[in-house]
């Protein structure tokens, strides 16, 4: 509560915002931003929002107007000074925003991040949210009810449920709570179509994308213990299929659909890194797995990525540490 006024102040005293998130955003990122724009610009400042990524093709629908740039050296090379304050969403670690890294480090203006992962690296001048949120949207929804800083409108309920839905899981996982649905009603309240806004999400995806899904369910493995499930998908996969990297976000979901698995990982190969995804049942803190491996994340959901490696130089030393946080 008391860090929401806090940003409340900052926002209302200063003038230029810059709003950012990590690699590979995905709808909590891109709606958490989108957001945060529209209540600054209906407050009358200046604001820009900043990737290190392209907006994920399936996600384009959300930034109707384009506002959303894509970060480029040269053409952003003054944006993390010539700005008041900046506002990291979605992510605590500052390597999660990749080429903005160095810039953001280096900035010398107010940093803010505002999120719900586990760990916040000790960079930024105020930290809002926490582990216990659902989403980085409910934490804007919270922040905008508890200070009253700008009313919630249709565009800005849109992006909220938006982010709540795709990081719930369709309202499914742990944090899905009574509070949530009471959130998700006062929002739905502005006209929002839930149907409309799940098939945008979950139901306009290339036709590799579902060739690709085949090739993962295909490679499903079990460990020695038979509680690990982990899915292999070599580079050669996503050239064969033209996939894009957020086309097998969610896939790793699948591993825990199996009896008795507790843990489920991805081993996905990209051009320049191998990216790992991991997902757990109950009190399995796969955040902490993760972290093993300089990555981070929910209790529940995590993942860490390895430049220039190959999946052969990383999977047995995962499952491996995997192991040891499996219950008998
Ligand atoms: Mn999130």
């Amino acid at each position: 509560m008391e860090n929401f006024k806090q940003l409340q102040k900052i926002i209302e005293s200063n003038k230029k915002f810059l709003i950012t998130s990590h690699v590979n955003p995905d709808a909590d990122a891109i709606c958490s931003e989108l957001a945060l724009y529209i209540i600054l610009k209906k407050l009358g400042k200046e604001a820009r929002i900043v990737n290190h990524s392209f907006t994920p093709y399936n996600l384009q629908f959300l930034d109707k107007n384009r506002v959303i740039e894509r970060f480029d050296e040269n053409f952003h090379k003054d944006i993390f000074n010539d700005t008041d304050v900046i506002l990291v969403v979605d992510l605590n670690q500052m390597n999660r925003v990749v080429r903005m890294e160095q810039g953001l480090r280096l900035s010398k203006k107010i940093k803010i991040c505002i999120d719900h992962h586990q760990h916040p690296e000790n960079v930024f001048d105020l930290i809002i949210g926490g582990s216990e949120y659902s989403a980085t949207g409910e934490i804007i929804y919270n922040f905008m009810k508890s200070t009253g800083i700008v009313d919630l409108d249709y565009d800005i309920a849109y992006q909220i449920y938006t982010a709540i839905m795709t990081d719930t899981g369709s309202f499914r996982f742990e944090r899905t709570s009574s509070k949530i649905h009471r959130i998700i009603a006062e929002l739905l309240e502005f006209g929002l179509n839930p149907t409309e806004i799940y098939n945008q999400v979950y139901d306009q995806f290339n036709f590799g994308r579902i060739k690709i899904l085949g090739e993962s369910l295909n490679s499903i493995e079990l460990d020695s213990t038979g509680k690990i499930a982990f899915m292999t998908l070599p580079i050669e996969v996503q050239l064969k299929h033209n996939s894009v990297e957020a086309d097998v976000d969610g896939f790793v979901n699948y591993c825990l659909t199996i009896l008795g698995v507790q843990i489920g990982i991805l081993f996905y190969e990209l051009k320049d890194s191998v990216k790992v995804s991991f997902r757990s049942k109950g009190n399995i803190d796969v955040s902490k797995l993760a972290s093993e491996f300089g990555g981070g994340g929910h209790v529940n959901a995590a993942g860490t990525r390895f430049f220039n490696m190959k999946i052969a130089d990383v999977k047995n030393r995962i499952i491996e540490a995997s192991q040891k946080y499996i219950i008998q």
